[in-house]
């Protein structure tokens, strides 16, 4: 297969910040004296108190420590705000478009100074401290962005649940960080469609320990209940308080936010992000990355929910004092040329999706790219799962018309910013591939059975880095055994992502997706160990195994087979009762594709499940098995693919 490269476009590059000679230069900079480029990196937040120490990491088995500016003192809030107000305190930071078209916010640096501290003060008020951890449970509105901004800004740590998980996801999440706080709004609003988001609280409350407070947003003004002692509006809070909040003082290495997100085993980590380098690497990530100039309108699409817009709609852009766009509503509402319509309307320069949005709007149609004014657009970036070569060219020609660079951004929640990505002005791009490490990353593609680096340029094994960047994760909340036992166990004196990938001849990395039971739908992560543990604890079911299959729009669908509870009726009624079973246990994202019935699982004498097996099944991949004579009882393959689910 021959495969295209395209270089970047003169304009871009005429213009870039970063071109392909400074690329080269910045990066062996950044790799042979890290201390010496971080150093000045750091120079573009404002400190309380300038680092004199920059990097002090170790990925050592025995003793992983990851701190990086750890005697410098910020305040994330300041450097998104405050700093901007002498120069951009008209400049609008956020332009808020709402699920219906036609409702809009811009709200400028100025506003969100005043915003950020009033919410500060409520927090405050409400007994918050430093250190304390908030659970927020907002749909896409600016108080989301205020909530997080005004934890920073009192050196509260926020634990951000995506407001799509349901009622038991979020008890979990509460639990795990013990927060007494949370902060929701009576119902959000996506496609159309309402969202209950303070009954979901309500109902969390039940299983959650420790709430002691719910402070509500109004927002679509139906009408919720408020319970005496516990519930808090928010506009009854703020009345009168004061629009000046001092801002804490805080170490760089003191927590910034907790961000949960899916293993391979046990329940969701608290991913553990701290103050200064994750600032530093999210604003440069996202000023280079995005080629970001002064007065570009900059668009993601993300969810706050998610990393991508804790980092890249947020954090990142309010630190460079950028314009950047928040987005309340669904890619197809009213119809599928919402997003196209936005960016004519906001005149956006950077767009920023993913590729499970890219397929879905390709599927429906060119005309509704094509009756859309899409000139200021000059960057275009994917996050979230393996673009296809496919949706790659679609993106490029039909909405950048050739013009626009992609930008496809490898990187995790783990990781607080980009790690593998192209720069618009530098890197020539391959459909399909992540390209190059960014300045300080030194990925390196390791032999999964020997677990030595193979050094040959053309490699293909699993992806880790060997030193560690400013954005990186600092532990799991509360279990600094298991951060070192899950990224740094398995490939001993390295980070290991859980994504293989393949390394070209020039050096450009592929990923091939994760190597452990961890699916990605839709470009969100979600464990099988979850799913699974969701469906057995349904009262039918007495074991259940699942895996991912190719799906066209969402990347991975989701296949269970479910083992009942001896004497429960097989049925299509059932399938439906344990889809949203599923469904409620966890969050919609989490629904079934499929569900087959299997009185027998494939397990090896010593009792574990082969999901090899069932993978091949699900994929209707039935001349690969491989070798199955190490299965207890061989006969269950044969009925696992007479009664498979039709796809
Ligand atoms: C930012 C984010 C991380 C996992 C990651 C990988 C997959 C993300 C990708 C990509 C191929 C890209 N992934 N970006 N795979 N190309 N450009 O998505 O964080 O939700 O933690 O997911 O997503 O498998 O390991 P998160």
């Amino acid at each position: 297969m021959s495969e295209s490269i395209y270089q970047p476009p003169k304009e871009i590059v005429s213009h870039a910040l970063i071109d392909a000679d400074k690329y080269q230069e910045m990066y062996a900079r950044s790799v042979n004296d890290p201390e010496g480029f971080w150093g000045d990196a750091a120079k573009r937040l404002d400190w309380m108190k300038e680092p004199t120490k920059i990097k002090n990491t170790s990925f050592e088995h025995s003793n992983v420590s990851i701190k990086w500016f750890e005697d410098g003192e910020l305040n994330v809030s300041v450097n998104c705000i405050d700093r901007h107000l002498p120069d951009r305190a008209d400049q609008v930071a956020l332009i808020w478009e709402g699920d219906e078209p036609g409702n809009d916010e811009h709200i400028t640096y100025a506003q969100l100074h005043r915003r950020v501290s009033r919410f500060g003060n409520v927090l405050r008020n409400m007994g918050v401290k430093k250190g304390d951890r908030v659970t927020i449970y907002l749909p896409m509105i600016p108080e989301a962005a205020y909530a997080m901004l005004a934890c920073a800004r009192i050196g509260a740590v926020h634990s951000i649940v995506f407001a799509g998980f349901s009622p038991e996801a979020l008890a979990g999440r509460i639990t795990d960080c013990k927060s007494t706080v949370v902060i929701t709004a009576d119902e959000g609003r996506r496609g159309g469609k309402t969202v209950p988001l303070k009954a979901n609280v309500d109902e969390a409350a039940k299983h959650a320990l420790g709430i002691e407070k719910i402070l509500v947003v109004e927002n679509t003004g139906n009408e919720i209940a408020m319970k005496g002692g516990r519930d808090i509006w928010w506009h009854e809070a703020a009345t009168g308080v004061d629009e000046f909040c001092k801002p804490e003082r805080m170490n760089a290495e003191d927590p910034l936010f907790i961000l949960y997100t899916s293993g391979s085993t046990g329940t969701p980590k608290g991913v553990l992000h701290t103050t200064g380098g994750y600032l530093v690497y999210a604003a440069m990530t996202h000023e280079y990355t995005f080629d970001y100039h002064d007065g570009d309108i900059y668009w993601c699409t993300a969810d706050v929910g998610w990393v991508t817009g804790h980092s890249y709609i947020i954090y990142g852009p309010l630190a460079n004092g950028a314009t950047s766009l928040m987005f309340e509503g669904v890619p197809n509402y009213p119809d599928a040329s919402r997003f196209w319509q936005v960016c004519e309307k906001h005149k956006v320069n950077q767009f920023y999706t993913a590729p499970t949005a890219i397929r879905a709007l390709m599927g429906a149609g060119n005309e509704y790219v094509e009756k859309c004014d899409l000139s200021s657009l000059r960057i275009l970036g994917t996050v979230g799962e393996p673009i296809n070569p496919e949706a790659w060219n679609w993106y490029n020609d039909v909405v950048g018309k050739g013009k626009c660079p992609i930008v496809d951004t490898w990187w995790q929640t783990e990781t607080g910013g980009h790690l593998l990505t192209p720069l618009p002005g530098a890197t020539a791009t391959k459909p399909g591939s992540a390209t190059k490490p960014f300045f300080g990353v030194q990925p390196v593609v390791l032999d999964p059975q020997s677990g030595e680096e193979i050094h040959e340029t053309a490699a293909e094994g699993v992806l880790c880095i060997k030193d560690s960047w400013p954005g990186q994760m600092r532990s799991v909340y509360g279990d600094h055994e298991r951060f070192v036992k899950t990224y740094f166990s398995d490939y001993k004196g390295y980070y290991f992502s859980g994504d293989g990938c393949r390394r070209d001849e020039d050096g450009y990395y592929w990923i091939t997706g994760r190597v452990d039971d961890v699916l990605n739908v839709s470009g969100h992560r979600m464990g099988t160990a979850e799913i699974e543990s969701a469906l057995v604890a349904h009262n039918k079911v007495s074991e259940a195994a699942v895996v991912g299959y190719p799906h066209d729009v969402k990347g991975q669908g989701i296949y269970c087979y479910v083992t009942l509870m001896a004497g429960e009726e097989e049925n299509q009624d059932l399938k439906v009762e344990l889809r949203n079973w599923v469904r409620k246990e966890i969050g919609p994202i989490a629904s079934p594709d499929h569900i087959q019935f299997a009185p027998g699982l494939p397990k090896t004498r010593s009792g574990k499940i082969m999901r090899r097996i069932l993978r091949k099944v699900a994929e209707n991949d039935f001349g690969a098995l491989g070798d199955t004579s190490t299965l207890a009882d061989p006969g269950v393959v044969d009925d696992l693919i007479e009664h498979r689910e039709n796809r």
